[in-house]
């Protein structure tokens, strides 16, 4: 293969069609180039094999390395952030947030995992806070993750982590996590499994543990589906057990905190096997063949047996701080919500754990810089999709808005601002579908939580309002059906979902004798999950404090929806990745079937055309990123002059500009317009000024700060 037919960066192709560009990124699969660039966004197609390109000499030679002087690279992207944030490449904000997006199995997780590993490499951690941050992510994966029919590692729960530091140095980490799957607990769909822990747990327990726990052979639980090791991961699992073991150990995890968890984990599926009879008067109680589950799960939740029962045949719910008692007609859905709500807690704690053993330990006014790396949940469409698949949709919907604000929104309203000839560039703007979830005060959301409000309302109801509302809006369309269905017109394509369950998950209440039956468990870990405030602020309430603040937090929670919750936890994501300078990496799935070698072409030009890839690379051939004004420009290269106390200027930038061999830069009415390359050109013109050029600089700012 000719190398010219193999460009590293699809910005310099000279011919540009869908043809080409697919061919091109096909040709670069084969010969395993899973990376190319498109100016300073990375594409990544998932290998689905192992490749030798990850090793410790390849992150060597990408440290401050040149973006091309070698071939593209996940670690360059680290690399670039990395030095972002470190003021080294250019002018722009310190933050820094790298934003990785693609459908579910395409390789979201795995490059987050190559970014985290990079960047420890890079600013030399000490080692213990190293392994300590690079041991969350596969504690988060055993709790997290799950095998779904799209990836065998899907992710169930978004994450946005941020990494801190004072100047070059990591000082910790922060983990924010979004919309836990908690249903997957009670319920997995054909060909998919439960949350990893269950099955590395029951795998690699010892005999001894397994009996102190009161585990039980695991076919016979009905939350994993009375299947377990049928396709030979026993083994593994094994392995992975220990590996979480470990892992928790090295992120500072108590023993007994890790004994309690798992206890918990065991009650949860002791709790699953229940079931429920009729009596002669029509009342409802637990069978006579559970018995022996029920006792087993009181046992493992540390609770006694009678309050155990009570809570799950009846309920008291508060309805405008009014406590009703009414008998609970669906004791499975109670049993339920409640294996959910335990699992859920358990989740959440150790994401606050987590975050409470990384906090940066530094003086209050240290001023901290972050890197942030997103990885959330792939964009789904299944046979059926539920009210989660609608959050993960519309995260997507989001970001996919984050990136068409930046890419396209925002460069092209600086041409025309600042007098710049262009030529328009047409993109999928998928605003309105965004609109349509969370416009005030009638987007579906809001829709969604007016009905939840009403105790009388049906899903029927939610899906007649949404028809009435929407029938005429361009993403939305009715489906006429016995079911409660309707479908959306994602940016990613058609999904339809059904709506069967969506008013009652976006309730999401904790009934008060659910909560009073954990507070007062035996189990410490338990009755402290539901006694404290974990999910907001990320850090437990001292015990004191514990009682008032669950009251508190319990009458949060119920006030606000999992919609709105939701809705909000994104509105303070994209404010905080808003002020962050970006970095992409586009994933990309080569293949439905999960084989390495295999590029099904129709597949990945869906995916080049949704993510709107054409259209990008024409931005990136023909535009300008980085676009810095004449002030911000002029303080940072006057240097390049030595003439260090010129103006702040037009006239400034100029002379410098004229000073160098910069080609391909545009000037605008009050900035400049550079390709992403001229900042690398940019910085290495100041690395050759050297030393000199740094006490001039210097000297420089100190009688600048003198003036001042
Ligand atoms: V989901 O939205 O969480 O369902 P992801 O996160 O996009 O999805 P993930 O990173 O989990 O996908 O990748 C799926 C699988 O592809 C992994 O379990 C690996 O087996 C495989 N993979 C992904 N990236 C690489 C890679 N760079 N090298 C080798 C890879 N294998
Ligand atoms: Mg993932």
């Amino acid at each position: 293969m000719m190398e010219e037919n193999l460009p590293e960066d699809l910005a310099n192709l000279s011919e540009l069609d869908e043809k080409t560009l697919l061919e091109v990124l096909t040709r670069r699969f084969t010969q395993n180039l899973i990376y190319t660039y498109i100016g300073d966004i990375l594409v990544a197609i998932n290998p689905f094999k192992y490749l030798s390109i990850y090793e410790k000499a390849v992150s060597e030679r990408y440290k401050c390395h040149e973006k091309k002087s070698l071939p593209p690279h996940i670690f360059a992207v680290a690399d670039r952030a990395y030095q972002s944030m470190l003021g080294r490449l250019a002018t722009g904000p310190k933050n820094q947030c790298i934003v990785i997006s693609g459908e579910s199995g395409a390789g979201k997780t795995e490059s987050t995992k190559l970014l985290l590993r990079h960047i420890m490499e890079l600013c030399k951690a000490n080692s213990q806070l190293e392994q300590q941050i690079l041991q969350v992510n596969p504690l988060l994966e055993a709790f997290g993750n799950a095998q779904t029919v799209m990836n065998d590692n899907s992710s169930r729960f978004g994450k946005y982590i941020q990494l801190r530091f004072q100047n070059s140095s990591v000082k910790g980490a922060k983990i924010n996590e979004y919309l836990l799957e908690k249903s997957r607990v009670v319920h997995q769909d054909e060909g998919e499994q439960n949350f990893h822990i269950f099955y590395f747990m029951l795998a690699g327990i010892s005999a001894e543990d397994k009996e102190i726990y009161g585990l039980l052979d695991p076919t016979r639980y009905r939350y994993l589906n009375g299947r377990f090791g049928q396709d030979g991961m026993v083994q593994t699992w094994c392995v992975k057990y220990a590996e979480v073991s470990n892992a928790m150990d090295m992120v500072g995890f108590e023993e007994q905190e890790k004994v309690d968890m798992m206890t918990i984990l065991a009650g949860i599926l002791s709790l699953g096997n229940i079931t429920f009879e009729t009596t002669d008067s029509d009342a409802l109680k637990v069978s006579e063949a559970s018995r022996g589950w029920l006792k087993a799960t009181a046992g493992q939740f540390g609770v006694q047996e009678e309050d155990l029962l009570k809570s799950l045949t009846c309920t008291t719910s508060m309805t405008r701080g009014e406590a009703i008692q009414r008998l609970h007609n669906q004791q499975q859905g109670r049993r339920d919500s409640i294996a959910k709500v335990a699992y859920g807690r358990v989740f959440g704690w150790i994401v606050s754990k987590v975050n409470e053993l990384l906090a940066p330990k530094v003086d209050w006014d240290v001023e901290l810089n972050e890197i942030g790396i997103l990885d959330i949940f792939g964009f789904e469409n299944f046979a059926v999709n539920r009210f989660e698949q609608l959050c993960i949709n519309l995260a997507n919907e989001q970001l996919q808005y984050f990136f068409n604000h930046h890419i396209f929104l925002m460069e092209q309203k600086e041409y025309k601002e600042e007098g710049i000839t262009w030529e328009t560039i047409t993109y999928k703007d998928n605003k309105p579908i965004l609109d349509l979830f969370l416009t005030k005060p009638i987007g579906i959301l809001s829709l969604l939580d007016e009905q939840s409000a009403f105790p009388q309302a049906t899903d029927r109801d939610f899906v007649d309002k949404l028809n009435s509302k929407f029938k005429t809006a361009p993403n939305f369309e009715v489906v006429r059906n016995h079911t409660p269905l309707f479908t959306i017109v994602h940016y990613a394509g058609k999904v339809q979902y059904n709506a069967s369950g969506f008013l009652e998950k976006n309730r999401d209440t904790i009934p008060a004798n659910i909560r009073e039956l954990f507070i007062n468990s035996v189990t410490p870990l338990l009755s402290v999950l539901f006694a404290a405030t974990i999910s907001r602020t990320g850090t437990l309430m001292p015990r004191k404090a514990k009682l008032q603040a669950a009251e508190d937090n319990f009458n949060s929670t119920r006030k606000q929806s999992v919609g709105a919750q939701f809705k909000h936890s994104l509105a303070v994501l994209m404010e905080k990745m808003f002020a962050a300078g970006p970095h992409f990496v586009r994933c990309i799935k080569p293949n439905r079937s999960k084989q390495p070698d295999q590029l099904d072409s129709k597949l990945v030009m869906d995916q080049l055309r949704y993510n709107g890839l054409m259209e990008t690379i024409r931005i990136r051939r023909d535009g300008f990123s980085w676009r810095p004004t004449f002030r911000e420009f002029s303080e940072r290269y006057n240097i390049l002059l030595l003439k260090p106390d010129l103006p702040l200027d037009k006239s400034s930038c100029m002379s410098i500009l004229n000073s160098t061999e910069l080609s391909g830069w545009k000037c605008g009415s009050s900035r400049l317009f550079f390709k992403y390359w001229h900042q690398e050109e940019l910085a290495r013109l100041l690395e050759r000024l050297g030393r000199a050029a740094l006490v001039i600089q210097k000297n420089f700012r100190a009688r600048i700060c003198r003036r001042r």
